[in-house]
């Protein structure tokens, strides 16, 4: 194999880029090669990963792998950077107050204590008294075990993952749309499809990989390949675009519906799709005169040229993909965002063919794997519903414990769960792999949460974070190159990691942790599992005869392929598309159209709070920093947090570039360096969440607001009301 061909398959954003990828000067053949996935985001990367003398050198993109055939971003390329940093957490250790000093102790005692806590909460509060609070880059069988052994067996619902704050409008938006979560396209449609609609997604910076494919595509043939974003900012994906819609934020239903709008005015309905796989698009019909292009030009901030503009490139194009992510589900109106996209492929018919379909990003890695597996506080496994008699009956079943022992209530979603923690009614709360006192809008409320629980556990890989910072147990987790497990990306595509060398000190893969755990609380044989593969051949059995049927994948084959669920048996193959028969799985095998009305953001600007504060990332950072934020090259691209703004705003509030400016909210407050720019809306400012506390003032997730969508329960960390100081600059003392 030649290395250096790979090399020069990696995304290159920029001349002079590439050596942010060099970690290593070990020649590559001295180096032992492993297979793996990037721990990063839901493209789901295939990656080699060098090894020498139990350390991680160097990863390349695996070009066998269908998501990136080779390429791979800074993020990827850099994965040996966060590993052994000083900061690692390789002992359990423990305290009374979360004022005391962490001690250091072993697995048997930490466990002990964790369960006769838990023990006592359960007999004298009950079950709902305690809670995981989990992340979407667990792994499938951390996911398993942690559902099973909360839902199954302590009783309680209480397990929401951050992917609430991530995924949880698509699923629902799926759900009430087609009748089943899972985006039914795949990347490969990529270079099938002649239109391109990008919206509420920086794919530049949060699916580099997918980006460039997209991009591949347009080139392939610039002037028939059309490409339609629609951001409040003229992104880096922006710039690709045929058609920049730049909206005001929280109004994408009224566009949505009025692109329908014309679509039916201009006679590019497919009538025969709509009266033979789809209902209730009478429903829809009468809404659609309220939205004119003229009346959504009004509320969305834009021409209403643009907006029938790109109506007729998407209606008009053979084939069209609908990409999107939090600038959707990140909404008081996030299931109606994504149900609008959805009609659109519905009520033109293009769903179910090569080159067309919603396709909402993931953003996590295995954001897809928790869904399967019951991962947020309103599912059991194989896309089962808590609310759902039949799907608890089955799971009782399943795992051999009496009728009625799954609680028919859903649990605490993230937001209600931190709520109700404030409340003193969960007393409990285990915190896996994700960094809530970072990520969490309007973070006092979570703050005083946490000061209040009688326990809190974190289960991460580094200590200190801004979350393990206020626990009381600490629990070292081994992390990606570290443990074997699978998970699934953004097109259902599931794959295998390999473990390539060992964790450090006494750290432990996530699942084991659970399952010791389990033991102690009384729970033996159905927790005696000896591997990651032993719980995936029992999560496998949970899916037979549903939509995300696995029967068909064992370790031994996913080690040699690469496999889209569903795929029932070891006979079977990949299901690139679904519903390419245009049966949906509803009652009738209709999709439904969804008649959604456009509403206004939870808190409206005013006089006081003039601005509309956006939040969002940067290309080189992932999330609250703790792997990213320690690499160099990483940090050259972005040193620091920034508030972007446009520079007419900047000019009325005396605001030069790079200087200090307070954000303020009902809330509170973060402060950061001004990057003025004309690629956002006037009165919108944007400012990344990444840097938390740890690192400043600038953790806007002070400022944030918590109010969410009435179905999913997805935050809206898009839009909320804000007001900007210039900070006058700190004077040298003399
Ligand atoms: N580099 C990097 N990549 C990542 C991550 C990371 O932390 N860093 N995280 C991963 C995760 S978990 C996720 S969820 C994804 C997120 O991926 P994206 O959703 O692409 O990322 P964001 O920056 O959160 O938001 C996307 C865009 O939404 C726009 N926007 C804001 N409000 C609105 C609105 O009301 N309507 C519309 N149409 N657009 C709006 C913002 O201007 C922003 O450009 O990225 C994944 N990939
Ligand atoms: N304002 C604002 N806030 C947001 C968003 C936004 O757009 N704007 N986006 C939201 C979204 S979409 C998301 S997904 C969240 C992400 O927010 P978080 O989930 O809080 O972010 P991460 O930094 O990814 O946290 C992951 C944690 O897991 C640890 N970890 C890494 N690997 C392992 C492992 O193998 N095992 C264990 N046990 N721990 C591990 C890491 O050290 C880190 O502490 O942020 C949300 N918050
Ligand atoms: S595109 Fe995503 S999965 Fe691929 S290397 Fe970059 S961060 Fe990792
Ligand atoms: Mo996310």
């Amino acid at each position: 194999m030649n290395w250096k061909n790979f090399v020069e398959m990696m995304v290159v954003y920029e001349e002079g880029e590439e050596t942010l990828w060099e970690t290593s000067s070990i020649p590559d053949k001295e180096l032992r090669w492993g297979k793996s996935v990037c721990p990063y985001c839901g493209v789901g990367c295939g990656v080699l990963v060098g090894e020498k003398e139990g350390k991680i050198h160097k990863v390349r993109g695996n070009p066998e792998h269908p998501a990136n055939r080779g390429l791979l971003c800074a993020k990827g390329g850099t994965l040996p950077l966060m590993l052994d940093t000083p900061d690692r957490l390789s002992f359990p250790s423990l305290r009374e107050k979360a004022s005391s000093e962490f001690e250091r102790a072993n697995w048997e005692k930490t466990l002990g204590f964790i369960a006769e806590k838990t023990k006592a909460v359960l007999k004298n509060d009950g079950p709902e008294a305690f809670a995981f609070y989990i992340s979407g880059q667990l792994l499938t069988e951390d996911y398993y075990v942690v559902n099973k052994l909360a839902k199954g067996f302590l009783g309680t619902n209480n397990v929401d993952s951050n992917s609430r704050l991530c995924m949880a409008s698509a699923v629902a938006g799926y759900m009430t749309s087609l009748g089943a979560d899972g985006p039914p396209t795949c990347y490969d449609d990529i270079e099938e499809s002649n239109c391109f609609f990008l919206i509420g997604t920086n794919t530049a910076a949060c699916h580099p990989v997918t980006f460039q494919r997209i991009k591949n595509r347009k080139a392939s043939n610039p002037k028939e390949i059309k490409v339609i974003v629609a951001d409040p900012r003229r992104t880096r994906t922006a710039e690709m675009a045929d058609l920049h819609l730049p909206l005001k934020p929280g109004t994408d239903v009224a566009l949505l519906n009025a692109m329908l709008h014309v679509i039916e005015k201009e006679g590019y309905l497919d009538q025969a799709f709509i009266r033979n796989h789809t209902a209730d698009w009478e429903k829809l019909k009468n809404i659609l005169p309220l939205y004119s292009p003229e009346k959504a030009a009004e509320i969305c901030g834009i021409e209403a040229s643009l907006i029938r503009e790109a109506a007729l490139l998407f209606a008009k194009a053979s084939s069209a993909l609908s990409f999107w992510s939090m600038g959707l589900n990140q909404s008081s109106s996030g299931v109606a965002k994504n149900n609008a996209v959805i009609n659109l492929h519905l009520a033109t018919g293009k769903i179910g063919k090569p080159g067309s379909g919603p396709f909402s990003l993931t953003g996590q890695p295995n954001a897809m794997g928790g869904r399967e597996t019951g991962g947020l506080a309103h599912l059991l496994p194989g896309h089962r519903l808590i609310g759902n008699e039949r799907h608890r009956a089955e799971m009782e079943q399943f795992w051999n414990v009496a009728e009625g022992r799954i609680s028919p209530t859903p649990g605490l979603t993230a937001i209600e769960l931190f709520r109700a923690v404030e409340a003193g009614k969960v007393k409990i709360i285990w915190i896996v792999a994700t960094n809530p006192l970072a990520s969490i809008p309007n973070l006092n409320f979570v703050k005083a949460a946490l000061a209040k629980a009688e326990l809190v556990i974190c289960q991460d890989v580094y200590h200190p974070t801004e979350t393990t910072h206020m626990a009381h147990v600490l629990l070292p987790a081994a992390q990606w190159s570290e443990r074997d497990g699978t998970v699934t990306n953004s097109e259902r595509r599931v794959s295998y990691l390999e473990k390539i060398r060992e964790p450090p000190g006494e750290a432990k893969p996530d699942w084991q942790i659970f399952c010791e755990f389990a033991r102690r609380m009384g729970f033996e044989k159905e927790f005696s599992f000896e591997s990651a593969e032993d719980i995936y051949e029992e999560y496998k059995k949970t899916t037979r005869g549903t939509g995300v049927d696995i029967g068909g994948v064992s370790y031994a084959r996913l080690k040699k392929e690469f496999i889209q669920w569903p795929c029932p048996d070891e006979h079977a193959g990949s299901t690139p598309r679904l519903y390419t028969d245009f049966r949906f799985p509803t009652s009738d095998g209709r999709a439904r159209f969804q008649a959604r009305e456009y509403a206004p953001p939870a808190e409206p600007t005013d006089e006081a709070y003039p601005f509309i504060l956006t939040t969002g990332r940067v290309r080189d950072q992932w999330h609250t920093m703790t792997r990213t934020g320690k690499i160099d090259s990483l940090l050259k691209a972005e040193p620091y947090a920034f508030l972007e703004l446009h520079r007419d705003d900047a000019e009325k509030l005396g605001i030069g570039e790079n200087e200090m400016v307070e954000v303020h909210t009902r809330r509170g407050f973060a402060k950061a360096p001004a990057h003025l720019s004309e690629n956002i809306r006037p009165g919108t400012c944007f400012m990344p969440f990444h840097w938390g506390s740890l690192w400043g003032e600038a953790d806007i997730n002070a400022a944030t607001v918590d109010a969410f969508d009435p179905i999913s329960k997805q935050p809206e960390l898009k839009f909320c009301a804000a007001r900007l100081t210039r900070l006058e600059p700190v004077k040298a003392e003399t």
